[in-house]
């Protein structure tokens, strides 16, 4: 377990795709994109993951004019909504359209190795980047997947992206980090990763982990990504008693209160929310009047 318990920072995930794997379709249209978004904070984002390009196991690529056309309006959209805005995508010019619109994290699957002029853009403009690790390609990543040891083999990954990096002229402090979970790992990868994050964590730099949904769980309970998000929280909640700080998720009002929780009970204090919840329901807005994790 993790000495330190960080504060739980809540990143909403606002898929502008066709074929995402579990919400495809869902916020193709810009202004359903948007009202998403501005309901993801006020249920308790404090980061909104926009992307524009599915990385689900077999999706094919998307060129960088559609990623465009797809987050841009979108990401317009929500500049000012509450919430830091982060661009999930693997290509500089998008990510530099999405600065130019407000983000301030590039969310990047390939850890710079999908374009070779994203390094020196993240240094150019003084943003934060999370480098993930991915064995292989989301068009082939499922078949096979092998490991001499996987937290062994994905840490060192990581320490060399984030040296990488820093040779690239990216400041340590805006690199997090992510296990990448799901991409080119069985479920035996996966848990073993969460059961020993604090390996991760060890690097030194915030650890992001995306398990939201994903089809591991859906392997361990039998739902389909719908039903998942109990399986969600509990994988969270693992994390962030091991050191985990970010925390990439569809179901956001679930996610934040779970983890709020587990960290206050995890630090044995906690602070009582100024937010005034309007109901119950996730897919009615929350009136969010105060504090979120941030
Ligand atoms: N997972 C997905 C996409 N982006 N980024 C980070 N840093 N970590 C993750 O685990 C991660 C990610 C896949 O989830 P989703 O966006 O819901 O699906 P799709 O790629 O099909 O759009």
């Amino acid at each position: 377990m993790a000495a330190h318990i960080p504060e739980p920072v809540v990143m909403g995930v606002v898929n502008v795709t066709p074929d995402s794997f579990s919400d495809g379709g869902e916020w193709l249209d810009p202004a359903a994109a948007i009202a998403h978004g501005h309901a993801l904070v006020a249920q308790g984002a404090a980061i909104l993951d926009v992307g524009g390009e599915s990385t689900r196991p077999g999706a094919e690529p998307v060129s960088a004019a559609e990623e465009l056309r797809r987050v841009v309006p979108v990401l317009d959209g929500l500049a000012g909504a509450g919430a830091r805005l982060s661009i999930d995508t693997s290509k500089a010019a998008v990510a530099a359209a999405a600065l130019d619109a407000g983000a301030t994290l590039v969310n990047d699957v390939t850890a710079l190795r999908g374009d070779p002029r994203m390094a020196a853009l993240v240094a150019r403009r003084g943003c934060e980047v999370c480098l993930m690790h991915m064995l292989g390609e989301p068009r082939t990543m499922q078949r096979d997947p092998r490991y001499d040891d996987v937290v062994g083999d994905v840490r060192a990954f990581l320490a060399e992206r984030l040296e990488h990096a820093v040779a690239q002229g990216i400041a340590p402090e805006r690199v997090w980090l992510d296990p990448g979970i799901g991409f080119g790992k069985t479920i035996d990868h996966n848990l073993e990763l969460l059961a020993r994050l604090d390996e991760i964590v060890a690097l030194g730099r915030p650890v992001v982990v995306g398990t939201s949904r994903k089809s591991f769980l859906g392997t361990i309970t039998g739902r389909g990504p719908g039903d998942r998000v109990a399986g969600t929280i509990a994988t969270n909640v693992l994390a962030l008693a091991r050191g985990a700080s970010v925390f990439r998720v569809h179901d956001v009002a679930e996610a934040r209160d779970g983890l709020l929780v587990a960290a206050a009970t995890l630090r044995g204090r906690w602070t009582a929310p100024t937010t005034t919840s309007t109901t119950t329901s996730t897919t009615t807005s929350t009136t969010t009047t105060g504090s979120r994790p941030s």
